[in-house]
């Protein structure tokens, strides 16, 4: 069965690779959020792209979800000796990437050539693509005023309150090579529990900018348990926007799209509510084990749709 996955960062980096391990490489394409991208110190940084792509490496730093394992944090704690800007933190390996993907960049190499050599360089065998080589960056509109999302998210740690969302650079973006080809040869399309807003939502709106007829299995695994998120402010950003976060609301979110929705044990009581076929399992994945077994569980129930 072919898959395309689309993901932002931590939680969709997990799922996709539960789903490398249980599908043939040549089986699987991950479509990654690019709307977190950014410049900071003169680098050209993707982190969603590199979580995904160190996560189906095996060299993502396993309590963080983001950035390398064994990594050394030297030339960032040097710039904060400098006086210069040390909120993002960059680990040294990580550093590597960002170099020499702006000096690819920089010599008018496409984001979507740079992963794929990388995505080589690692040992990385599914496909992976940004959504876009265009930049669209995602804006936080928040009671103090409109912020970049890495300034929102790390800089500021969520806590402006959010009021909504904005996508610069969209009516611009067209999907990168290879993503409408991916989708069209694909049986489904699998939404990871990436947060909807800001992770999931850019990459449908880049894809509505072109003509793709979508496959017709859809499937959403929702990223809030128990009406928390595991990972991210997800959650906070429901509530700010007055929506109680729960995973009937990311169902309700995606209203249209889905043919099928998958949401944790501890939600099963929510399943009625929610008007399209569900799947009720274990979709919090603290194991390596726990994300093939949540991937299998997504593939079969796919194959239950009708
Ligand atoms: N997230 C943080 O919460 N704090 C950081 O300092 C941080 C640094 C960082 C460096 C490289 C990278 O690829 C990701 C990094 N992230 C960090 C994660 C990232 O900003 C977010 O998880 C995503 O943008 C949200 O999907």
């Amino acid at each position: 069965m072919k898959i395309v996955a689309l993901a932002g960062g931590v939680g969709g980096a997990k799922l996709a690779h539960g789903l490398a391990q249980v599908l043939p490489p040549q089986d699987l394409t991950v479509i990654v959020n690019t709307g977190d991208d950014f410049e900071h110190l003169g680098l050209s940084i993707s982190p969603d792209l590199d979580t995904v792509c160190y996560t189906l490496a095996g060299l993502a730093n396993f309590e963080t979800g983001w950035g390398r394992a064994d990594e050394s944090w030297n030339a960032i704690a040097n710039v904060k000796r400098l006086g210069g800007p040390d909120w993002f933190n960059l680990g040294d390996q990580d550093l590597g990437t960002h170099l020499e993907r702006t000096r690819r960049l920089r010599e008018g190499q496409s984001l979507s050539q740079v992963t794929r050599d990388f995505c080589q360089a690692w040992g990385v065998d599914v496909t992976v693509l940004p959504m876009s080589n265009q930049p669209v960056r995602t804006i936080v509109e928040t009671d103090q005023g409109d912020l970049a999302f890495q300034e929102y998210f790390v800089h500021r740690h969520c806590e402006p309150q959010v009021k909504g969302f904005r996508f610069d650079g969209l009516d611009q973006a067209e999907p990168a090579p290879g993503v409408v080809e991916a989708i069209q040869s694909a049986d489904a399309i699998v939404i990871c529990p990436s947060n909807p807003w800001v992770s999931v939502d850019p990459i449908l709106k880049v894809l509505q900018r072109s003509t793709v007829q979508m496959p017709r299995s859809i499937v959403a695994v929702s990223p809030i348990i128990g009406g928390q998120t595991v990972k991210g402010p997800a959650a906070k950003m429901y509530t700010e926007l007055g929506i109680q976060p729960s995973a009937l609301a990311v169902s309700e979110h995606y209203r249209g799209l889905l043919s099928g929705f998958v949401l944790d044990e501890v939600d099963a009581d929510l399943a009625p509510q929610i008007p399209i076929p569900t799947l009720v399992t274990n979709t919090l994945m603290k194991s390596l084990t726990d994300r093939a077994a949540l991937a299998r569980a997504v593939l079969h129930f796919i194959e239950t749709l009708p």
